[in-house]
C-alpha cells in the first residue's frame, strides 16, 4: 500500500510509523487509520521486524485525535464504520506478537491517547499532553478510551479525564502510570530506540509469550490467568533460545539468541 499520511521505515529490526499530517496536527482520518492498519499488519507478518515504534512528525503533536473535520457530518452508519476500523486497528496493534512503543512527542488527545494506550509502553517528551476531550465536542471516546484508560490508570482518574475533558502534562501522566518515561523532546526518539534495541536483544518468542500472557490473562480470573501463564511459560521450553539463555547464564556469558 502507498502511504500518504504516515511514514513507514524499517532499520535494523526496528519499524517506525510516523503520523504525518502536519496541517491537522496528525489527526486521524479514515485514510490514515487504514494506512496504520496496513503498516501494523506488515509489522506482524515480517519476522525481520522485531519492535515497532509509533511517533508523530513535528515537535508539537503525536496525534491530536480523530479528524473532527471528517467526523463532523458523519451519519451514524459511517461513524460506526470509522469506529470499528479504529477498534480493529488498535486491537491488532495491542496484540502484535512483538513489542510496540509509543514515542509521544506532543499532543496525544482523544484518538491519539487511544493509539498510545494500545502500545505496550509510552515514552513521552516533556511537552507531551494527554487527554480525552471528546466530551467537549459532544462525543465520548470511540477507540477504547473508556476501557484502556481505566485499566491503565484506574477508574476514578479515567473518569476525571473522560468526563472533565481536560488535558494532563507529561509529569502528571508519569505520576499516574500513563507514561512509562519522560525525556526532553530532543532525546525522545534516541531514548526510545535504545529501549527498542534492548528488546531486540531478547528472545522473540519469549517476548511474544510475555505479551500474550499479560494481554489475554488480564480479564481472566487469577486462577485462569495463572494457568495461561503456565502454558505460555512452558511453551518457551520448546525453543532453542530458552536452552541458549540458560546455558549462557551458567557459562557466565551473553546469550546469542537466534529467534527459534
Ligand atoms: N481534527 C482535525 N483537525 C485538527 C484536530 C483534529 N482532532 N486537531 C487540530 N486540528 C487542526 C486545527 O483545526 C488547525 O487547522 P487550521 O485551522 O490551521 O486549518 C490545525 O490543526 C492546528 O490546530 P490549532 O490551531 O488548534 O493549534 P493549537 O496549538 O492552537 O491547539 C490543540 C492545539 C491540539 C489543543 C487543538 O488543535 C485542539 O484542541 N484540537 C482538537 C483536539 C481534540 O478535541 N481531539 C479529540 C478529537 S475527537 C468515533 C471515532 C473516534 C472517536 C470518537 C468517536 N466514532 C466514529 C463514533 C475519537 C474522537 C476524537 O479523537
Amino acid at each position: 500500500m502507498e502511504y500518504k499520511n504516515i511514514i513507514f521505515s524499517v532499520e535494523e529490526g526496528i519499524a517506525t510509523i510516523t503520523f504525518n499530517r502536519p496541517k491537522a496536527l496528525n489527526a486521524m482520518n479514515s485514510e490514515t487509520m487504514l494506512e496504520l492498519k496496513d503498516a501494523v499488519t506488515v509489522c506482524k507478518d515480517d519476522d525481520t521486524i522485531r519492535v515497532l515504534i509509533l511517533t508523530g512528525s513535528g515537535e508539537k503533536s503525536f496525534v491530536a485525535g480523530a479528524d473532527i473535520a471528517q467526523m463532523q457530518d458523519m451519519e451514524p452508519r459511517e461513524s460506526l464504520a470509522f469506529m470499528e476500523l479504529g477498534h480493529e486497528t488498535l486491537r491488532l496493534l495491542e496484540t502484535l506478537p512483538k513489542p510496540s512503543i509509543a514515542a509521544v512527542n506532543g499532543f496525544a488527545l482523544g484518538g491519539g491517547a487511544e493509539i498510545s494506550m494500545a502500545c505496550d509502553v509510552r515514552f513521552v517528551s516533556e511537552n507531551a499532553k494527554f487527554g480525552q476531550p471528546e466530551i467537549m465536542i459532544g462525543l465520548i471516546p470511540g477507540w477504547g478510551g473508556t476501557q484502556r484508560l481505566s485499566r491503565l490508570i484506574g477508574m476514578g482518574r479515567a473518569k476525571e479525564l473522560v468526563l472533565g475533558g481536560g488535558q494532563i502534562d507529561a509529569a502528571r501522566a508519569y505520576e499516574i502510570g500513563l507514561a512509562n518515561r519522560v525525556y526532553p523532546l530532543d532525546q525522545l526518539l534516541e531514548e526510545t530506540k535504545k529501549f527498542a534495541q534492548k528488546l531486540i536483544a531478547m528472545p522473540p518468542f519469549g517476548l511474544k509469550m510475555a505479551k500474550h500472557a499479560i494481554n489475554f490473562g488480564y480479564d481472566l480470573s487469577l486462577d485462569n490467568a495463572n494457568r495461561l501463564e503456565v502454558e505460555c511459560c512452558a511453551q518457551c521450553f520448546s525453543t532453542r533460545d530458552q536452552k541458549e539463555g540458560m546455558k549462557a547464564f551458567l557459562e557466565k556469558r551473553k546469550p546469542n539468541y537466534i529467534g527459534r
